[in-house]
């Protein structure tokens, strides 16, 4: 028989394990995220992105006398409080899962949650950057069930003492793991670092634009015409993004031209930066969706480039390859006609953001990104159609994609339930290069109507529309149609995207209540 005093000292050191076992469960969570946040290359783990999310959310004047107050230290010390303060979550996490464990089931995702937020806040943030926060929340919660075998009081024909030490030996190891693990992504994560340091020290020649005026047509729920970098789609076939630094990046232009060339980065800031508003848009983008931005560039004229190196008449084609493998085709004459294609090193008065191809890409105005728009651009090859099969070509898109005349309806969403009366309908349209003259709008099967258009600054962005319903009550359908410069009005035969972009109106349902 065992007296009360036993019985009190074990269940304190229980206590003791659960917390010991928790604080154990996140640092396994944290390792993880950061092995993850390195493997992927992402710009930032899940431990910084909390930690800067501290500082936004910290008032202003107090956060400055912190930082003054600790100077250097500032970042370091961040981290450092970052992961104590999330150990400490753990101890709680830990503690409350030995008597319930749901309870403490429910601070680590709670934790996970806090991550993924402060990722998606993070500037330039990826879906992908919500990856680390889940898997570390995954880990730890695993973890934690796993150490809950030891936190529980001794179990019968054990003694105390032996059950004591299996636990310290396996919170052990996953301690020791999880150190391991954050060293490891820490190790992974330094081409990345690298390239940031790099991006941020450029000091280019352009300015945070603000958009032309008269380009929003005011209504309501219809996408910004102006796309800042966050919010700029993304597409790539890269698991983890090029590590390119400016000063070791190259250009070479060869292929069927008198001259090779192998430009540094210098020699494109030699050159002169042209500034651009150019929608960008994806082939695999849905009737109504949103693989569509707009943004100002800032690049050099591929023209230039071309003509410098002088390119054979017997040509037809630009194959560029990025540094990751990647590479498409695209027709020589709209490298060397008198649009703006360029090989952009800025997006929005902001050197290209790494996801979007730092420290150069390529942006044509009028063709889909798969055939133009070369993120990570290191090798540019003047060739023929005839020679080459490009990345999508191989797998069955069409070797060239001259954008598809398009209109979207934003405003109301579908399925939206709004009052009679007036409705402030719009949306946005485009047909890059040609350049949007109309757009109509048709309520079930009426007539169709015209809309009223915003103003662009060229023919190489989208355009908003916009147009008032007086909508009577009832289930409607909307449908937009935009006719281009070339006087081509868009078809209402429906195709899918394969091989070289929809087609189709977009329509939607509206109750009318
Ligand atoms: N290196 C590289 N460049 C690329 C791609 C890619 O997979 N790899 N995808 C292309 C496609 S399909 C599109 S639509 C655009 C998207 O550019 P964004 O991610 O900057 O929006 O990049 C193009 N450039
Ligand atoms: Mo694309």
């Amino acid at each position: 028989m065992r007296d009360h005093g036993v019985v009190a000292v074990e269940q304190r050191s229980s206590r003791v394990r659960a917390g010991v076992a928790g604080a154990v469960s996140v640092g396994a969570g944290l390792g993880a995220a950061e092995v993850i946040t390195g493997l992927l290359s992402l710009s930032i783990s899940p431990v910084i992105a909390v930690g800067e999310e501290v500082i936004r959310l910290t008032p202003g004047d107090l956060a400055e006398a912190a930082i003054s107050a600790v100077g250097q230290l500032d970042k370091p010390l961040l981290v450092i409080g970052t992961v104590v303060g999330a150990l400490g979550l753990g101890v709680l996490a830990g503690v409350l899962a030995a008597r319930w464990m749901l309870a403490g089931v429910a601070v680590l995702a709670a934790m996970g949650v806090v991550g993924v937020f402060a990722a998606q806040r993070a500037a330039d943030s990826a879906m992908a950057d919500s990856f680390p926060p889940v898997a570390g929340a995954v880990v730890s919660v695993l973890v934690l069930a796993y150490l809950a075998r030891f936190s529980r009081p001794a179990v019968a024909g054990s003694t105390a003492d032996l059950s004591r030490r299996a636990f310290l030996r396996s919170a052990g190891v996953v301690a020791a793991s999880a150190v391991v693990l954050a060293a490891a992504g820490q190790w992974l994560s330094r081409g990345r670092r690298a390239v940031e340091a790099a991006r941020a020290s450029l000091a280019l020649d352009v300015h945070r634009p603000s958009a032309p005026p008269g380009v929003e047509a005011g209504v309501n729920g219809v996408e910004s015409w102006a796309t800042s970098n966050d919010m700029f789609y993304r597409i790539d076939t890269a698991l983890s993004v090029p590590h390119l630094v400016p000063e070791e990046w190259r250009l070479r232009v060869h292929g069927m031209v008198d001259r090779e060339l192998v430009l540094t980065y210098d020699d494109l800031l030699r050159r002169g930066l042209v500034d651009a508003w150019i929608t960008l848009c994806c082939v695999s983008n849905e009737i109504g969706g949103s693989l569509i931005s707009n943004a100002k560039w800032s690049g050099v004229r591929v023209a230039d480039v071309l003509e410098e190196a002088g390119v054979s008449p017997d040509a037809d084609a630009v194959l560029s390859t990025s540094a990751d493998g990647w590479n498409c085709g695209t027709p020589l004459a709209a490298l060397t006609d008198d649009r703006n294609a360029l090989l952009a090193v800025a997006m929005n008065g902001e050197p290209l953001p790494v996801e979007h191809g730092f420290p150069v890409r390529i942006v044509v105005p009028g063709l889909y990104g798969f055939v133009s728009a070369t993120k990570w651009v290191v090798d540019i090859e003047v060739t023929r159609f005839a020679d080459f099969a490009a990345y999508w070509t191989e797998r069955g898109w069409s070797p060239t994609g001259p954008v598809k005349t398009q209109s979207r309806i934003d405003a109301p969403r579908n399925g939206a339930d709004v009052g009679a009366g007036k409705v402030a309908v719009g949306g946005i349209a485009w047909a890059q290069h040609t350049g949007i003259d109309a757009v109509e709008v048709r309520v079930d099967d009426g007539e169709w109507q015209p809309a009223r258009l915003a103003s662009v600054p060229n023919v190489d962005t989208w355009r908003q529309w916009a147009w008032e319903w007086d909508a009577g009550p009832g289930d409607h359908r909307l449908a937009v149609r935009a006719t281009d410069s070339s006087g081509e009005t868009q078809t209402g035969e429906v195709a899918g995207v394969v091989p070289d972009g929809a087609t189709g109106w977009h329509t939607i349902s509206v109750t009318v209540s």
